[in-house]
């Protein structure tokens, strides 16, 4: 019996590695004007090209994807996950900062409505997935230039404390995980030389150096760690911690400030 309870848990707090259903959206043709930083160009045939792979990757570890039509009124609509948040059997969406991904939401809410209990989070607060980090017993939630703390007020509510929530300032970054994100439930890939650290009490890390930061949103599947092609010291430590390593090339992604774990919603 006390092993039966132990293997539960186990399996309860992995649950978040081990996806069964993906939601994705490939970029429409609008994506070349997408929300960025530096303008240079994207090439949107490559990157319908990687993204195709990517889900063909997320189907091959044994996902079933939902695969969404383009929305080519909403430029930034392949990143689904700034769109919900998923936290056990609650869907949460988002209200996103800019009035140019207002709207991307919707189709979202009706595709997951099937599978969670849906919660909305409302005006004046914006919160964006890709500032939520859901680790076993906490969600710790990046108070960033997307997420304020209306929305992160309104998480916590929604949580209703089945799980701690824990405000990380995150400075100039774009969202919390795009400087950290979850391996696995005891170890985090973190950009080195963040502040913000010591507030993952418990966990090992694998520093992510400097100048491969955009390595620090990888995305854990099945138990293979799927990160963006072309940082060798990353790869190199992932590994070495003893970790299956999936390469992909996301550079039209790149290009538009999102990363690996922008491209689904997995749950
Ligand atoms: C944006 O700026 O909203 C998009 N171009 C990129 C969003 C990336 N999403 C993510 O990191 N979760």
């Amino acid at each position: 019996m006390a092993g039966h309870f132990f293997i539960e848990v186990v399996i309860f707090n992995m649950i978040h590695y081990l996806p069964r259903i993906g939601i994705i959206r490939a970029p429409g043709l609008s994506y070349q004007s997408c929300i960025r930083v530096k303008k240079n160009d994207i090439n949107i045939k490559k990157a319908i090209k990687q993204h195709q792979i990517y889900a063909d990757t997320l189907s091959g570890l044994g996902i079933d994807l939902i695969r969404l039509r383009p929305m080519e009124g909403f430029p930034d609509s392949c990143f689904v996950e700034d769109t919900v948040v998923v936290i056990e059997e609650k869907a949460i969406i988002c209200r996103l900062k800019y009035a140019s991904r207002r709207g991307e939401e919707d189709e979202i809410a009706g595709a997951i409505s099937g599978y969670k209990e849906v919660f909305r989070v409302k005006k004046p607060a914006t919160l964006e997935g890709g500032d939520i980090l859901d680790a076993s017993d906490k969600i710790y939630v990046g108070r960033s230039s997307r997420a304020n703390d209306y929305g992160i007020g309104q998480l916590r509510k929604i949580i209703d404390k089945k799980k701690e929530v824990i405000t990380v300032d995150i400075g100039g970054a774009l969202h919390l995980k795009s400087v950290c994100t979850i391996i696995d439930e005891k170890t985090i890939l973190i950009r080195e030389g963040l502040g913000c650290k010591k507030l993952f009490k418990g966990y090992r890390f694998i520093e992510v150096p400097y100048e491969e930061k955009y390595a620090a949103n990888s995305l854990a599947v099945m138990g293979r760690i799927i990160i963006p092609k072309g940082y060798p010291i990353t790869k190199e430590r992932i590994k070495r911690m003893g970790y299956e390593v999936i390469e992909l090339d996301i550079s039209e992604f790149e290009k538009g400030d999102g990363g690996l774990t922008c491209l689904s919603i997995l749950f």
